[in-house]
């Protein structure tokens, strides 16, 4: 059976055990995993906001995880299609929060959504370090 390449997304800023487990998650559903970080400008764009790690930073983290293969930085969520292709990647795994969003991509791969790991985000971590300091 040919290798299977499996390519997922997201900011990953203040990188927790969500983002630990959607990597790990996304890993075990093929032989290689693709890893795109988002720019701080697209992040920027997105949120309103600059993440609290750089772009350079994140990257460096989520190179970091042992279920990850390659990572490059996300730049547009419209480039998906091109990053695909680019990356020769058979499943798109997404957050149930993007549910449906990428179902067009169905025609290049398999759209897979997970479900988020529950009770755990960077905005609530940053609030709880505010509240406490
Ligand atoms: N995640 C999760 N559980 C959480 C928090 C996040 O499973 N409690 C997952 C998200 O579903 C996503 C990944 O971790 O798959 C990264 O989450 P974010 O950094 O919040 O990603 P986002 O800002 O939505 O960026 O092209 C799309 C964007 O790059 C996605």
């Amino acid at each position: 059976m040919a290798s299977k390449t499996v390519i997922t997304f997201g900011t990953f800023d203040v990188f927790h055990v969500g983002h630990v487990r959607v990597l790990n998650r996304s890993a075990a559903l093929g032989d290689r995993l693709v890893v795109g970080v988002s720019s701080d400008k697209l992040n920027f764009s997105k949120k309103g906001r600059n993440p609290v790690f750089s772009q350079e930073e994140r990257l460096e983290i989520v190179a970091n995880v042992k279920a990850v293969d390659e990572v490059f930085i996300e730049e547009s969520l419209e480039q998906k299609r091109e990053y695909v292709r680019q990356h020769k990647a058979d499943i798109l795994v997404m957050g149930d929060d993007w549910q449906g969003k990428f179902d067009h991509l169905n025609d290049i791969c398999q759209v897979v959504y997970l479900p988020r790991t529950p009770s755990v985000s960077t905005t609530a971590i940053s609030e709880q370090i505010v509240g406490n300091s």
